[in-house]
């Protein structure tokens, strides 16, 4: 297995982030990475290597020109304004507002490409978002390569970034740019799988309507979890990709029993849809002691859930999403590497 990694995700480093009527540290900070790339190296998964560089035409596939320039430009419009702390938005044009002008105000654009106020932009988020994709497009680039597996340990994470807009500590939607990068080499079909605690819902609004890529997603019931507002069992896609999109929400508590039913239902719709690749939207905040959700994986399932993925028998991307529990994030993940390889070799 192929690992992709860089130190540079540091860049990104916020420092706080509303929640429950006061700024709290970030849930979402460097050390997850760091923790996950010590136990990967520790535990020999795989051979370690350097994002290569990229333009930006890869990210463009997935994201619209219009926020990855509002992006590029954030910190430094924030600062022209007096600034110094990370920029955190704090007015949202809801329904009934305009989305199709683009205001002057700085705070104004930030609503407009947001939608949660627990996503801090900081100095080096730009050049850390665009990095974590270029991590994602180089283990593309090594799956398409021939290599069976691969891990993209990007940061920050992807999966709740959509088309123009940032979120649920997201900026870059690194699994949909690896997708739509398979796509462009040459694959029919792609199927994505996001067992992240949380709904994939920037994933989901990326191909909604497209019949070549598969979107699942098991997660905490939107009722009651975050994204809240997206995840439900009903949305099955639209237009041409009705049918391409499914999901599997659990009520938070369930147990591992139901989680793993969702799991087969899911593997069962991938075999059916004979996908040429399969990316997993990695996320391991289903962990038991994990600060901020509600599912109950350990050691074993992470292992089990690795092995269930190799049986697919497809040439599979690990893309790393979410995880809180920051000194056990690294075990985590590396069980389900583990597990992956001992069924794939
Ligand atoms: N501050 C991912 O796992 N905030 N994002 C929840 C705790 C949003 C999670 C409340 C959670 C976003 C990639
Ligand atoms: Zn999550």
């Amino acid at each position: 297995m192929h690992i992709i990694y860089t130190p540079d995700h540091h860049l990104h480093h916020g420092q706080f982030e509303f929640y429950r009527g006061e700024l709290v540290p970030c849930f979402e900070k460097p050390e997850r990475a760091d923790y996950v790339f010590k136990a990967v190296t520790e535990q020999n998964i795989g051979q370690v290597s350097a994002p290569d560089s990229f333009p930006l035409a890869p990210i463009e596939r997935v994201h619209v020109p219009r926020y990855l320039r509002f992006l590029e430009r954030a910190w430094d419009s924030w600062t022209a304004l007096g600034n110094t702390r990370d920029a955190i938005p704090a007015v949202w044009p809801i329904r009934g507002f305009r989305h199709d002008v683009e205001p002057d105000n700085f705070i104004a654009q930030l609503g407009l490409y947001s939608y949660d106020s627990g996503t801090p932009l900081t100095a080096g988020t730009w050049r850390a978002a665009r990095l974590g994709a270029e991590v994602a497009l180089t283990a593309q680039r090594r799956i398409a390569q021939g290599t069976r597996s691969a891990f993209a340990l990007s940061r920050p994470p992807g999966h709740h970034a959509g088309p123009d807009f940032l979120g649920g500590y997201c900026f870059i939607n690194n699994a949909a740019v690896a997708a739509q990068a398979f796509l462009d080499g040459g694959a029919a079909r792609v199927a994505i799988l996001d067992v992240d605690y949380h709904h994939g819902n920037g994933t989901q609004a990326i191909f909604y309507d497209r019949a070549d890529v598969l979107f699942q997603s098991i997660h905490g019931d939107p009722k009651t979890e975050y994204p809240f507002y997206l995840g439900h069992a009903d949305e099955t896609g639209a237009g041409e990709g009705l049918g391409f999109n499914r999901n599997y929400p659990l009520a938070a508590g369930s147990s591992n029993e139901q989680w793993f039913a969702a799991l087969d239902a899911a593997c069962k719709r991938i075999r059916d849809y004979a996908p040429d690749a399969l990316v997993i939207s990695l996320g391991v905040d289903t962990f038991v002691g994990d600060p901020i959700s509600k599912f109950r994986l350990d050691a074993p399932e992470y292992l089990r859930l690795g092995a269930q993925l190799a049986r697919l028998g497809l040439p599979t991307l690990f893309v790393m999403e979410g995880g809180y529990a920051v000194e056990e994030i690294g075990l985590n993940v590396a069980h389900v590497l583990r597990g992956f390889r001992d069924v794939a070799g």
